[in-house]
């Protein structure tokens, strides 16, 4: 039997391209997708969303909603630029329609149709800010006991990547964009698999893996792949504050295949406000999460790259 997942999203490109691999997975059932205006803009990233279902979905019907969610610290706008630069791609273009569905529904409330419509408990995966899912709870508590786990790229316990006025440098940006958000759910009973940024340290964007995918260009999804990261600045000498790891598609993959990561358990808190909001600490009474805190990169690549050239 196929799991059903759930996916919400902020329209990144290693959201978009986490989409994109989510529709390759023979055991996933993707029961609904939602855009939240994190890290991208609603309008692009829900075309490129319904885009990417419709060239790469193998034909189902993905419903796409889009969220009226509004965050504490906004993105930094040259980042979220890059969800109009995907949904532009012309391979995304070429059939000039959109045919996945849109929902009449916002994000929260489709999130909380479509679980109690799913049969049995449905998997979520968030690869931006929680907002929805702490609106979904607060709003339906009672989905609570119909979801299995929650997949999660957030937060970090070493060292954070926002770098704003006002903040002392301690958090990761999903967490920083609604870190009230972050703290509901950890209140919750909702199991966490967390990719924290120091997870990801093993899967930076190079121009060795650039240059692969452009090797196997001619596979439409392996072009794609390459196509997307062509926007994001690779890793070359030392990491800056742009450099891109690969961190949404390393959550989705651990979605996919669970023996690519090794996870231990932390127990952890989110601070919701001051300087240091939407920084996650390990202390004893926080509540548990399972931290991926080693990855088989080589692994991590190929299987990525086999889905993509899977692709129709
Ligand atoms: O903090 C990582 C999160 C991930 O969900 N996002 C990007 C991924 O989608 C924010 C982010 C951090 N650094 C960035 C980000 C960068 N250099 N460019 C774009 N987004
Ligand atoms: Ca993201």
């Amino acid at each position: 039997m196929k799991t059903p997942v759930y996916f919400n999203h902020d329209g990144g490109v290693d959201d978009l391209v986490s989409l994109f691999l989510l529709l390759q997975m023979e055991d996933a059932e993707v029961t609904g997708v939602s855009v939240i205006p994190a890290d991208g803009y609603l309008e692009p990233a829900t075309d490129a969303s319904r885009k990417i279902i419709d060239r790469f979905g193998r034909g189902r019907a993905v419903e796409v909603a889009k969220s009226n969610s509004r965050g504490k610290n906004p993105f930094p706008a040259e980042w979220r630029m890059h969800s109009f630069f995907v949904d532009a791609l012309p391979i995304l273009n070429e059939s000039g329609t959109m045919e996945a569905p849109l929902s009449p529904l916002p994000a929260h409330r489709h999130l909380i149709d479509t679980v109690k419509r799913t049969e049995g408990q449905t998997t979520l995966l968030f690869t931006g800010p929680l907002t929805d899912l702490a609106r979904a709870l607060d709003e339906a508590p009672e989905i609570e006991e119909k979801i299995a786990r929650l997949f999660w790229m957030g937060g970090t316990f070493q060292t954070g990547n926002v770098q704003e006025p006002e903040h002392d440098g301690t958090a990761e940006w999903n967490v920083f964009w609604d870190p009230e958000a972050a703290d509901r759910v950890f209140r919750s009973g909702i199991e966490i698999d967390l990719v924290a940024l120091e997870s990801t340290n093993k899967v930076p964007l190079t121009p060795a893996v650039r240059n692969r995918w452009a090797s196997e260009r001619r596979f439409e999804g392996v072009d794609f792949l390459g196509q997307c990261y062509a926007f994001c600045p690779p890793l070359v000498y030392m990491e800056t504050n742009s450099t891109y790891y690969l961190w949404d598609v390393l959550t989705t993959a651990s979605l996919g295949k669970p023996e690519l990561v090794e996870r231990r358990t932390v127990n952890a808190i989110v601070i919701p406000d001051g300087p240091s909001q939407g920084r996650t600490v390990e202390t004893a009474d926080g509540r548990p999460v399972q931290l991926v805190y080693d990855v088989d990169g080589a692994g991590f690549f190929d299987y990525i790259t086999e889905l993509a050239k899977g692709a129709a």
